[in-house]
């Protein structure tokens, strides 16, 4: 662990209905911070979350799993709850103890009933919430479809913060909206004009920065990183993050290339 100091450290609760990728997303966040050689699977019974015997038969999670990584100094704790409703009191727990939760949804299923279990529980403890669209290496993965149908559900707040390269056996990866870095040319004026609104959400409530964004000045992305956390904290704006977790590159772990 790189401190014990409480600054350093993040609580997240990953919840959202069953076999949604909850404990492979987990997975993805453990390898990526080094803290896995190896990329396990579900399907396999190799995952870190899922230890128990009876959660590697049946190829889900029955528990919540405590687990851990480092990411750009800060200390993450992950609870990794499960998605059936059998178990919606570990789901309680898990809420009532972090400052972050990551709704899982399928990208093909789009909204089911877990999902909104989730967001309503989210919504009883106050914390903050992203939503995280998963599997988009899947077939039928829809990532606009279940964005509108993520607005028009749980509100206009909901607002992408990645863009999928691709889908299906095309997925490539993301795009993220506050640091694009290098864009496929298809994508440019997709990007522009994502960026723009989630600019124009995250800087809504902060008269100043709407005033210069409004009058053409450029706001970087140090000064939108600023007013992140509150409305997140507030909810005023919900991002939503895309990802194939099982798709990770295997070269893209270990701790030494870690900032
Ligand atoms: N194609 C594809 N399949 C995935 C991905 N992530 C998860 N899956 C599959 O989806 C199924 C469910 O994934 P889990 O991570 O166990 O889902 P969960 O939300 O933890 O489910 P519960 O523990 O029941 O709540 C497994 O068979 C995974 O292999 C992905 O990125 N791509
Ligand atoms: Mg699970």
């Amino acid at each position: 662990m790189a401190s014990n100091t409480g600054e350093t450290i993040r609580n997240v609760a990953l919840g959202g209905h069953s076999g949604s990728g909850k404990t492979m997303l987990a997975e993805a966040m453990l390898f990526k911070g080094g803290e896995l050689s190896r990329l396990g699977k579900v399907s396999d019974g190799t995952t870190a979350s899922d230890f128990d015997l009876d959660e590697k038969e049946g190829r889900k999670s029955f528990y919540s799993a405590l687990l851990h990584t480092t990411w750009k100094s800060r200390d993450i704790n992950i609870l990794d709850t499960p998605g059936s409703a059998d178990f919606i009191g570990q789901v309680y727990g898990a809420l009532s103890v972090v400052e972050l939760a990551l709704i899982t949804v399928n990208a093909a299923a789009g909204i089911e009933v877990g999902t909104r279990k989730a967001w309503e529980l989210v919504k009883q403890q106050g914390c903050a919430c992203m939503f995280v669209i998963t599997r988009m290496d899947a077939e039928n993965a829809r990532f606009d479809e279940v964005v509108s149908a993520l607005q028009e559900t749980f509100g206009p707040a909901c607002t992408p913060l990645m863009l999928p390269v691709g889908s299906g056996g095309n997925f490539r990866g993301v795009v993220n909206l506050l640091h694009p870095g290098e864009v496929p040319d298809t994508m440019q004026e997709s990007v522009e004009t994502q960026r723009g609104v989630l600019m124009e959400s995250l800087i809504s409530g902060d008269d100043a920065l709407l005033e210069r964004y409004l009058e053409g000045e450029t706001i970087s992305s140090a000064e939108l990183e600023r007013v992140f956390t509150p409305v997140l904290v507030e909810r005023t704006v919900i991002p939503i993050l895309c990802c194939a977790a099982e798709q990770m590159d295997p070269h893209q772990h270990t701790r030494e290339s870690r900032p």
